[in-house]
């Protein structure tokens, strides 16, 4: 018998990973994604198959977060052994934006699942994993965080994402359903969101580099992440499924980096040297050298010279659009538990993840430039 996974959030970065993961070891996987007026499965496509073949192994359901009957229904109808609970409005600066949308999904859409469950009766047979997030440290409390660390939630989304958390945990307690927290820290990939900040710096760096952007604007530029790639964090998500009993983990590297050393790192990564001067909203990063026989391994001996006559020019801005009311400075997590008892080892390491990322973003730009070369009109994103 194939084990039955239902995904939320099946189009987004970690459900296209889980979802592959998943359907390798032999799951049949079930994706909720949502209706859209393009197509928004771009991530999966690999996965499709055509709905009159029998025995597949990727099946998508229309359906959205906000609406209970849907859920319920779905539910119902596949009786999933593991229910993966991706979908989230997970964009921090968007949830000050859209609050009341990011409750309603991220935290009331937790509580669908669980109350789906418990009312089909299904509490025996479906495990739940609930995508917790290092967000809910928000103003830490303790460095490094850990399971134990108390929580202080600085944005709507990660109040909400509480709310989720809390839900998960009373319904293990009072119904003795196996529900579970992953609290991941950030984890990256190529198939992070545009508008996340490690995504944005990789595809600035790639357009910049082959001359189809001058500069890119960023918002706090001292603010520190927890880095890990998406591809070891979806096994995480796994192995929290597989135990015994039902618990919740920390999911990181233990490692922190400024966005600033960020920056960096990715412009290095192709041969680019950036130095940063001045400060808050002034501060800008240079372009300080060319390590030439790098620059043209990575990006290609046609756009040394142009990249060469910029050299003390700056490339990175701060724009306060980007700064959010209340901000998370600092998060760096403790896995230990994780390493312990899930046996949960990431393999890359944040050098390894932003190789993996430019390689896939300058192949994506080279094809932009193409088209900028055929006279195409091709837009600066700096969302
Ligand atoms: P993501 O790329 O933004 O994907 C989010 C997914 O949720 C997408 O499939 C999206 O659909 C779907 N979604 C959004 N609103 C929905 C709604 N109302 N109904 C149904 N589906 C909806 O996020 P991710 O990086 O894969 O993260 C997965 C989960 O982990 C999220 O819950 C996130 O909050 C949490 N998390 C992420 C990180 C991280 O660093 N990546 C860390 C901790 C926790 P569309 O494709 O149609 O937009
Ligand atoms: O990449 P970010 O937008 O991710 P953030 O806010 O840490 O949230 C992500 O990770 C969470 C886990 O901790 C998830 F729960 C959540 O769903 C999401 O995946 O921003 C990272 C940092 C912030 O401090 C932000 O202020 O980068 C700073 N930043 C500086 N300039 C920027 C920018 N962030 C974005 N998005 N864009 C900028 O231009």
């Amino acid at each position: 018998m194939r084990k039955v996974a239902l995904l939320t959030g099946v189009t987004g970065q970690d459900g296209a990973y889980l979802s592959e993961y998943l359907v390798k070891k032999g799951y049949t996987v079930h994706g909720i994604k949502r209706r859209a007026s393009s197509f928004n499965t771009n991530r999966i496509d690999h996965l499709y198959q055509d709905p009159h073949q029998e025995n597949r192994n990727l099946i998508l359901h229309y359906g959205d977060m906000t609406d209970s009957m849907n859920i319920t229904r779905i539910i119902g109808d596949i009786q999933p052994d593991e229910i993966y609970n991706l979908a989230a409005q997970s964009h921090v600066k968007v949830s000050f934006d859209t609050p009341e949308y990011t409750a309603n999904v991220d935290g009331l859409g937790t509580l669908r699942i669980l109350e789906a469950v418990r009312l089909l009766k299904l509490t025996d047979k479906t495990r739940i994993y609930q995508a917790s997030t290092s967000e809910l440290y928000g103003l830490v409390q303790e460095v490094p965080q850990k399971e134990t660390t108390p929580f202080y939630p600085r944005s709507p989304y990660a109040v909400a994402k509480l709310y989720a958390y809390w839900i998960t945990v009373n319904y293990r307690e009072a119904y003795n359903m196996f529900a579970c927290n992953g609290i991941l820290f950030n984890h990256e990939s190529p198939l992070r969101g545009e508008t996340f900040v490690t995504r944005k710096v990789t595809r600035a760096v790639a357009r910049i580099a082959l001359g189809i952007q001058n500069e890119v604007y960023m918002g706090n530029l001292s603010s520190k992440r927890d880095w890990g790639h998406a591809k070891d964090y979806i096994k995480a998500m796994y192995l929290i499924l597989q135990q015994d009993t039902p618990d919740d983990y920390v999911i990181a590297t233990g490692i922190t980096t400024t966005i600033r050393d960020f920056i960096k790192k990715t412009f290095r990564e192709i041969g680019i040297g950036i130095e940063f001067s001045g400060e808050g909203v002034n501060e800008t990063g240079k372009i300080a050298q060319i390590n030439t026989d790098l620059f043209v391994e990575k990006i290609g001996e046609p756009y040394l010279e142009a990249m060469r006559k910029r050299i003390g020019e700056a490339v990175v801005k701060v724009d306060p659009e980007y700064f959010r009311p209340t901000e998370v400075e600092l998060l760096i997590g403790d896995a230990t538990k994780a390493r312990t008892k899930l046996s949960w080892e990431p393999k890359y390491n944040l050098d390894t993840l932003i190789e993996d990322m430019m390689q896939n973003d300058v192949k994506e730009m080279k094809k932009e430039a193409y088209l900028k070369e055929a006279g195409y009109r091709i837009l600066n994103y700096f969302e």
